[in-house]
């Protein structure tokens, strides 16, 4: 296993992100390579650990002034054993290989393990969207389909939203793909709801995350009910993480942008998150005008300088990280376990640093890891697409129960394998060996391919 990781890291030394995803399903699933040999026999680590392709092109597009830009395009098409590669695209400047090799790493075994027949890839750009008119996104979208078209389809790969790709996004990226092919297919998911989009999508990853706690929380014969919630991020996810968690009877304290967070002591309720929703989906704005309209509440300006993230350090039984990767750092995990905090359910992708994962681990916190609490986002996109091969549309409430579904089974899934390893209530373990073991068990029957 050091052997493979060491291999990993001389071969691509920059890929610091990538590292940290595959460290740490290498190391969990290390049982399961003891008591399965022929695993080893067929190299399955090594394969599962390359990608089966990656793309990368140039995206040229020109701004309102008519100046030349360019920027990189990828898509990661990380592994298809189960079936076509499914994941998001990025759209933020920080985006390079190592991030979108995370990622696509992480979707392989989240996939998996909703159950449905998805591979897992990932993509996107390190175009900023921030700033940019409507006109401007538009334009960067057509060119980057005009080369990612050849390369994706209904039945070879499907992108969505992730960062910085939300609804107007992928409206411009299917109009082009549709152009290009003359063509209307399920290409992608997350589309509008009169053009092919399933409902309860925009909500999915957020809900799913909910549910995910919640289900956790029963174990204990506990609910969410009255407890005081921390939640990053003013996205999609924390939106609709925001909004499950009110329904359910809890109390959430926070929201961030890269800019800072406000707390707001009284909690954020229905109309407040109405005011966020109209501020971050429509006007795009920052989070601090939050307090302009709830003067009750706290604005504090992100600090690069500070060693830990004052957002985590309030007193709280549940936190959801739903903004980005490495936000929760080893002295965050302190400061969330000293603050009583006993939950904590990734909406965001790898959120946690190694450290705090040690940590919450070492504290017997309920921990779900991002490849098990966000999968309702890919699932209610694997939901878009069987209606999309079907040509119907399934109500609100038929969807909404097919993902609650799916996240009781990812849950009883990560207590069941992490239970056959003798390491019950690990979460990481669960989610790691379960997605694992379908995955590399199709990769077996399919021959060396
Ligand atoms: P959005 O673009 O809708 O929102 C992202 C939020 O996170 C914004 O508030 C953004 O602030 C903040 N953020 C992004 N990057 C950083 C950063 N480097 N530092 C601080 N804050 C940052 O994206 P989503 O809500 O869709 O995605 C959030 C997380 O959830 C990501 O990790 C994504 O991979 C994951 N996820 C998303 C799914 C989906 O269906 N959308 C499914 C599963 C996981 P700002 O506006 O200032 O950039
Ligand atoms: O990280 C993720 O699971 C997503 N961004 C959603 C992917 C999808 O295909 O819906």
């Amino acid at each position: 296993m050091t052997d493979i990781l060491q291999t990993i890291k001389a071969r691509d030394p920059e890929q610091n992100e990538f590292h940290q995803a595959v460290q740490e399903v290498l190391e969990t699933v290390q049982p399961v390579l003891d008591r399965n040999p022929e695993y080893r026999q067929a190299a399955v680590l090594e394969r599962v650990t390359e990608p089966e392709r990656v793309i990368m092109f140039r995206v040229p597009w020109m701004d309102d002034q008519g100046q030349v830009k360019v920027n990189r395009g990828f898509r990661i098409q990380m592994n298809s054993a189960i079936g076509p590669y499914k994941g998001g695209l990025r759209f933020h400047p920080s985006v390079n290989l190592s991030i979108l090799k995370f990622l696509a790493f992480e979707q392989v075994f989240k996939n998996a393990l909703t159950t449905l027949s998805m591979g897992g890839g990932k993509g996107g750009s390190d175009f900023d969207p921030k700033g940019k008119s409507d006109n401007e996104v538009m334009r960067f979208c057509q060119s980057f389909m005009t080369e990612l078209f050849r390369h994706i389809g209904p039945d070879t790969d499907i992108p969505a939203g992730d960062i910085g790709v939300g609804a107007r996004e992928i409206g411009y990226l299917f109009g082009m793909y549709k152009r290009l092919k003359n063509e209307f297919t399920g290409v992608l998911t997350g589309k509008s709801l009169n053009w092919g989009g399933s409902l309860i999508r925009p909500e999915a990853t957020g809900y799913g995350c909910v549910y995910f706690a919640s289900e956790m929380l029963n174990v204990q014969g506990d609910s969410l009910e009255g407890k005081t919630c921390l939640v990053s991020g003013s996205g999609n996810v924390a939106q609709y993480t925001v909004e499950k968690i009110i329904e359910m009877g809890g109390k959430v304290v926070t929201l961030s942008d890269s800019s800072g967070y406000v707390y707001d002591e009284e909690g954020i309720d229905q109309e407040k998150l109405a005011f966020v929703m109209r501020l971050k989906n429509i006007r795009r704005g920052r989070i601090s005008e939050y307090i302009d309209k709830y003067s009750e509440a706290v604005y504090t300006e992100a600090d690069s300088t500070l060693e830990y993230n004052p957002l985590w350090n309030h007193k709280a039984d549940c936190a959801f990280p739903s903004a980005t990767q490495n936000e929760i750092n080893g002295k965050d995990a302190r400061n969330l376990v000293n603050n009583g905090v006993k939950l904590i359910s990734e909406g965001a992708n790898m959120p946690s640093a190694p450290e705090a994962v040690d940590f919450f681990l070492d504290h017997k916190l309920l921990y779900a890891p991002g490849k098990a609490a966000n999968a309702g986002g890919v699932a209610v996109s694997g939901l878009e697409m069987a209606q999309n091969s079907m040509r119907l549309k399934w109500t609100r409430e038929e969807v909404d129960e097919r993902l609650q579904l799916i996240m009781k089974n990812i849950h009883k899934t990560c207590l069941e394998a992490s239970a056959e390893y003798d390491m019950e209530g690990n979460y990481v373990a669960g989610a790691n060996i379960g997605g694992f073991v379908k995955v590399v068990n199709a990769m077996l029957d399919q021959g060396l391919v």
